[in-house]
């Protein structure tokens, strides 16, 4: 049987491109010069799309496929992905969930470890000589025993809290409604209440139109001078200008983003501040689950053209 023509929107490692080679006939989108072209000339034939999380498929892409089947999502995240578009036309999605929550979760914990403890800065003042030459190190605040919040207590938002009780922290939550699997964590339904009370504030929340910034100026202003916004979802749930503004006045104490809007080419007024730390969303970058998101972007893709249930469907 002839391969399915796919449409690759991204770069995968190697380890993935070799399989994805031998089961389709794949058009790498992203290395084409001219990706209108590209696409009017590849387009008809395509009947899967393989993207990622953070790229995704926008309606102009998918009207471009006129005989498109599926999109498998290299990600949890599928904000990227019109769906819409997808509903319209009777299009499949999947994602890559459950692989990635340890990892991404993990991320969280180490931003909110390295910033409050300050260890970026400690390491550069051993490496520069100011250890020998000035002294000791400015002290930090202490992470265990404070209070965290966790904004969407979603498969990523339940591991981190499950990782912060490690640290023996009172731990709240929001989301849409109280969670059976809660133990032991207070639900707040109000994020700007929730932000009121936490010393460290964990967006975990999935994308969508609904939570577009959802972490707007109340909410950072009741997190205040002395907290710290730590990032692992995606960069529409926060307002990026008032995250700013609160940064450069220090109305907010500090934050650790994985995510960006634009990105990889962030607003350049991060840069300048000494009070984030910035991550190239990387949060599911690790060997161990790159390599099941790989497995399973092909898994969804093989099962929808062998007419087997799909694994992972988002629609
Ligand atoms: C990216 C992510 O997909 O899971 C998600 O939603 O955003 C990430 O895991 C990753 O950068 C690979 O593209």
């Amino acid at each position: 049987m002839a391969k399915p023509h796919i449409l690759q929107v991204g770069p995968y490692p190697q380890w993935d491109e070799e399989p994805l080679n031998e089961a389709f006939q794949v058009h790498r989108y992203f290395e084409a010069e001219d990706k209108q072209a590209f696409l009017s000339q590849v387009g008809p034939q395509v009947r899967g799309i393989a993207t990622r999380g953070e790229l995704g498929a926008n309606r102009t892409m998918i009207e471009a496929c006129p005989n498109l089947e599926v999109i498998s999502v290299y990600g949890v995240g599928y904000d990227a992905v019109d769906l819409g578009a997808c509903r319209e036309r009777g299009i499949r999605v999947t994602n890559t969930p459950d692989v990635l929550t340890n990892d991404v979760a993990d991320l969280g914990i180490a931003m909110m470890l390295v910033q409050s403890r300050g260890i970026i800065g400690a390491e550069t003042w051993v490496k520069d000589g100011s250890w020998a030459a000035k002294g000791l190190y400015p002290l930090k605040r202490r992470v265990w025993g404070r209070k965290a919040g966790v904004l969407g207590l979603g498969r990523i938002g339940f591991e981190v809290a499950k990782r912060l009780r490690g640290f023996d922290m009172g731990i709240a939550y929001s989301d849409v409604s109280a969670k059976p699997y809660a133990e032991g964590m207070e639900f707040v339904s109000d994020p700007v209440e929730l932000a009121r009370r936490s010393d460290f504030l964990f967006v975990t929340l999935a994308a969508s139109a609904e939570t577009r910034h959802i972490v707007g100026r109340a909410v950072i202003e009741a997190l205040g001078p002395e907290g710290m916004l730590i990032n692992i979802s995606r960069a529409s749930n926060i307002d990026e200008e008032a995250l700013l503004e609160a940064l450069e006045s220090r109305q907010l104490g500090s934050a650790a983003l994985d995510v960006f809007e634009g990105e990889p080419k962030l607003n350049p007024r991060f840069l300048a501040l000494d009070n984030v730390l910035l991550q190239p969303h990387h949060a599911s970058g690790t060997v161990e689950t790159r390599k099941a998101m790989g497995q399973l972007v092909r898994d969804n893709l093989m099962a929808h053209f062998d007419g087997r249930a799909l694994l992972t469907p988002v629609i």
